[in-house]
């Protein structure tokens, strides 16, 4: 099992000035931060990494919010990582999302949820690798 997870801190989040808060959730949490970088997506880009959701009925509405402002996005290292870390952030609306979650805290709904979080090891590593060079990380 690998200990490395992914993450983005998304645009309604960063927007409503939330990411230093979230940030520190996350670190708190037990979560070692190996690489970091503030960007903004070109729509392009965020269909790219979205591809997997391609055939979903709201892939047009999450490529447009995903490149509607600038995310965070980090490489982070705990045991358990990809588990642990969907856990913090809580389910993927926030309404139903645990107290205390990342979720319930930050977010306002299903389309705009505050954080993304990997889903397996494999996937994780295809997205750290989508955002950083060999060069970016620790
Ligand atoms: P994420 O990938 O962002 O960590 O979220 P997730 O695994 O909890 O959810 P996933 O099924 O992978 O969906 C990716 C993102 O698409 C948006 N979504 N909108 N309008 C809708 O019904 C809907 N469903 C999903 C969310 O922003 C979700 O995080
Ligand atoms: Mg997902």
């Amino acid at each position: 099992m690998s200990n490395r997870t992914f993450t983005m801190i998304k645009p309604d989040a960063t927007r409503k000035g939330d990411t230093g808060a979230i940030l520190n959730h996350i670190v708190k949490a037990g979560f070692t931060v190996k690489a970091m970088k503030w960007t903004k997506l070109t729509a392009e880009q965020a269909g790219l990494f979205y591809e997997i959701h391609k055939e979903r009925p709201f892939y047009g509405e999450l490529v447009e919010f995903m490149s509607s402002g600038p995310i965070v996005a980090a490489i982070l290292e705990k045991e358990n990582a990809v588990a642990d870390f969907r856990k913090l952030i809580g389910a993927t609306n926030p309404a139903q999302a645990e107290e205390g979650t990342i979720r319930k805290l930050y977010a306002a709904s299903v389309g705009e949820n505050a954080v993304h979080g990997s889903d397996s090891d494999e996937n994780a590593a295809i997205e750290g690798d989508f955002f950083f060079s060999k060069l970016e990380r620790f």
